[in-house]
């Protein structure tokens, strides 16, 4: 099957964070590409994978970055699919810089906004998944199996004391 998430991401060096995100994409079972697309490097990529992404099957974008991070939102000016963007932990400001730069868009055009580093990359695929399900019934059941495991995982540790 062809990819229904679009993973992209500044730098190679936000894979390290990203990562996560395409471990629990994979794990769902959602089919993915993955690509590092700059806004700022290499803005007519950008502007070329935003415009094509939907004809090529794309039903979710996925877009971490750190710093100025304007790839998530110059994403979402180019396509009507949802974006969802990571703030990458960046080094000189933790990934606040990351996270407002892609949570504080102007009323109009829409980026749904993950937490910062990792907990953010894993809801991303999670919030993908919730997206998905609404027109795929195995992705769903996918998801919803994920959550029962989760809660019986916590469920069946309650001493925090035991590895
Ligand atoms: C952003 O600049 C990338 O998303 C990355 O988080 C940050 C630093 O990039 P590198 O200098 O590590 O390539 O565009």
């Amino acid at each position: 099957m062809s990819a229904l998430v679009g993973v992209i991401m500044g730098s190679k060096s936000d894979w390290s964070t990203l990562c996560h995100t395409v471990e629990m994409l994979d794990k769902l079972g959602i089919p993915n590409e993955v690509r590092v697309v700059s806004a700022h490097r290499t803005p007519d990529l950008l502007f070329q994978y935003a415009d094509q992404a939907a004809s090529r099957g794309i039903e979710v974008i996925i877009a971490g970055a750190g710093g100025a991070a304007h790839l998530p939102g110059m994403c979402a000016a180019k396509t009507h699919l949802p974006v969802l963007g990571v703030p990458v932990q960046s080094s000189m400001l933790s990934g606040v810089d990351s996270l407002l730069s892609i949570v504080q868009m102007p009323a109009g055009v829409p980026v749904a906004t993950l937490a910062i580093g990792r907990a953010g990359a894993i809801n991303a695929a999670l919030l993908a998944a919730s997206i998905l399900g609404a027109r795929h019934p195995r992705l769903l059941e996918a998801l919803k199996h994920f959550r029962e495991e989760q809660t019986r995982s916590v469920l069946d540790n309650p001493d925090p004391r035991e590895a």
